[in-house]
């Protein structure tokens, strides 16, 4: 399998409830590389701008509202089959139906404010990756 990456965001939920250190240490136990990282917040027109695929559905002001409520993580990780393994990493969208041990089952609070973001291809990562960070940050 080829080694690539994704995109992945700590959520204002997650950072405000202290989980920073531990989510990061999930990401490095499943064998996740950091090749960028920034502790950031999103202003709600840069958070309308990366959710705007979800423009048209009902939770969108909401979840533009939650993105730029407070600070983030976002950051770039690498490993084989980077995309699909952080997605079963950090579980359904809905809490209630991640798996045991899922990020989004041990932190997040709802389907709303869901603890992270991953990537879902390997083009959105790309996209994603270069929405927040520049070539030069990246290593
Ligand atoms: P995911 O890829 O798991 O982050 O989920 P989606 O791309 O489907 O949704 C993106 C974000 O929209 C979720 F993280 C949270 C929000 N959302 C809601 O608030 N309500 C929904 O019913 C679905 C998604």
């Amino acid at each position: 399998m080829a080694t690539n990456r994704t995109f992945t965001m700590i959520k204002p939920d997650a950072v405000k409830a202290g989980h920073i250190g531990a989510i990061l240490a999930k990401i490095n136990e499943a064998g996740f590389t950091i090749k960028a990282m920034k502790y950031t917040k999103l202003s709600a027109e840069k958070a309308g701008e990366f959710y705007a695929v979800h423009k048209e559905r009902p939770f969108y002001g909401e979840l533009v509202e939650f993105m730029s409520s407070g600070p983030i993580v976002a950051a770039i990780l690498e490993k084989e089959n980077a995309v699909a393994d952080f997605r079963k990493l950090i579980g359904a969208t809905n809490p209630a139906e991640a798996a045991p041990g899922t990020i989004r089952a041990l932190y997040a609070k709802s389907i709303g404010e869901n603890a992270v973001h991953g990537a879902d291809s390997d083009e959105n990562a790309a996209i994603e990756g270069s929405f927040h960070f520049a070539g030069t940050e990246i290593f």
